[in-house]
């Protein structure tokens, strides 16, 4: 199963101009944010169908990843979020390696070992967690064997 569609660019350009020079240069370029390893989501749109790429912070643990749906403690979901929800068939490239892997939002004991790891990697998280009274939803992806 490989995603197809339209690649429809993000309208943040920043984001948009990491995501495309990550996956241009095989993850050579634009790898990091503040210094910390990130990854390029592929996600099928929930209302165009059209394929959006977005650098989001490398949480890896034992093969699996999580992605935080946090935009920087908005008080609103990342329209990516919604595509998740859709469409959890997702692509993820992690330096030059991209492969496909299921979505599914975390719950529980589950969440909390993944928001460990996704803390670790980016403190920032629980300070855009107080920021906000929706809660930051993270999902784990698990790889398509
Ligand atoms: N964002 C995070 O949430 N978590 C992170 O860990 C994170 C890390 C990160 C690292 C580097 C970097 O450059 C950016 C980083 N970001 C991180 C920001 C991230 O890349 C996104 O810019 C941010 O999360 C916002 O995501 P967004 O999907 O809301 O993007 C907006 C800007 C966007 O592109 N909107 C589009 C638009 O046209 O307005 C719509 C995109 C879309 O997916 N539309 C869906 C469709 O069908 O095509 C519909 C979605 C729906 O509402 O149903």
């Amino acid at each position: 199963m490989s995603l197809s569609g339209e690649y429809l660019p993000s309208t943040s350009e920043w984001a948009r101009q990491q995501a495309e020079t990550f996956e241009a240069t095989g993850g050579k370029e634009s790898a990091e944010l503040r210094g910390v390893p990130i990854i390029v989501l592929t996600t099928v749109g929930a209302k165009t169908g059209g394929l959006r790429k977005t650098a989001l912070m490398r949480v890896e643990h034992d093969g699996k990843y999580a992605v935080v749906a946090s935009k920087g403690g908005a008080p609103e979901h990342p329209a990516w979020f919604y595509n998740l929800v859709k469409n959890p068939c997702v692509a993820l490239q992690d330096g030059d390696v991209k492969k496909e892997y299921v979505a599914h939002q975390a719950e529980g004991a589950e969440r909390d070992e993944w928001w460990g790891y996704a803390t670790e990697v980016w403190p920032d998280y629980d300070e855009y967690q107080k920021k906000t009274d929706r809660r930051i939803e993270l999902f784990v992806l698990e790889p398509v064997e």
